[in-house]
């Protein structure tokens, strides 16, 4: 049994942050802390409103009452987002972490809850990457997001992949924070079914988190999404942005190369940087 504090650590303390990556590697998920100053986690906080506010407008149904809605391609309609959320301090965590200087990104979500009518997600895997063109063979995921292709891809490939949850609010315990099953990374790629299966046989564990952490974690880290139980404080949402990268020497393999977005978005040890 491992328990959310011995995979924990503060971004200020780099003697915690060396561990992020044995945690990935045995665990496969770990929590980090402070990583923003307050001026900037307000930043972060304000133009993820603003995305939701221009967003809203132009796919109102997006916000369907009693779901967890999300929206893809953030750092499409918001690279300025990207830069202030993947800051030196965390850049340089997810680096150290994946043994590597360059990151690329290939997916940015937001999603949030807002109450007890929350719509759960069952156990999964996360293994959908979108790619530059669709084989439509046995791991295609056909197309998301108006036309961008999407495959499951090879355990070796995820292995190479990591991602990052910023949490923009609290996600509280029994507020509809995510639910983990930590070595479960280790696991090949499967469907739904054999996930669920697996996960009732292991340990579960929740993740509450601070505003302003970032939950890293492998691609395979079998989790699901339990609808906040509790009603969520005044007005307050659960929301939180995910962050998906590969190394910059990986490729989906089947002689596919990975979806080319209109901005390209790469993390180095100075942060994140638009090309
Ligand atoms: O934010 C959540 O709770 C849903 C996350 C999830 O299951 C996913 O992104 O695959």
């Amino acid at each position: 049994m491992i328990e959310l504090e011995a995979i924990t650590c503060s971004a200020a303390d780099p003697e915690s942050t060396a561990q992020v990556s044995s945690w990935l590697d045995t665990y496969g998920c770990a929590l980090v802390t402070d990583i923003y100053c307050a001026d900037a986690f307000d930043e972060i906080v304000a133009l993820t409103h603003a995305l939701e506010a221009q967003v809203h407008s132009a796919r109102p149904e997006l916000y369907a009452e009693g779901s967890v809605w999300s929206i893809k391609s953030v750092f499409e309609t918001s690279p300025e987002l990207a830069i202030r959320c993947m800051n030196p301090l965390l850049s340089r965590i997810l680096l150290d972490a994946m043994h590597t200087n360059a990151l690329v990104l290939f997916a940015g979500t937001l999603m949030a809850k807002t109450g007890a009518e929350d719509t759960p997600i069952n156990w999964h895997q996360d293994n959908g990457i979108p790619v530059d063109r669709d084989l439509k063979d046995e791991r295609s995921k056909g197309t998301r997001e108006g036309g961008v292709p999407y495959r499951m891809a090879t355990k070796d490939v995820l292995d190479r992949c990591v991602q990052c949850r910023i949490h923009i609010e609290p996600h509280r315990e029994k507020g509809g924070c995510l639910r983990v099953a930590p070595g479960s990374h280790a696991w090949d790629t499967m469907g739904y079914d054999a996930v669920a299966e697996r996960v009732a046989d292991i340990q579960q564990l929740d993740v509450p988190a601070p505003a302003g952490s970032a939950l890293l974690s492998r691609m395979t880290l079998a989790h699901m999404s339990p609808p906040a139980e509790n009603i969520l404080p005044d007005g307050e949402q659960r929301r939180v942005i995910q962050a998906q990268f590969h190394t910059s020497d990986v490729n989906p393999g089947f002689g596919l190369d990975w979806y080319k977005w209109e901005t390209a978005i790469r993390i180095g040890p100075e942060g994140a940087s638009v090309h």
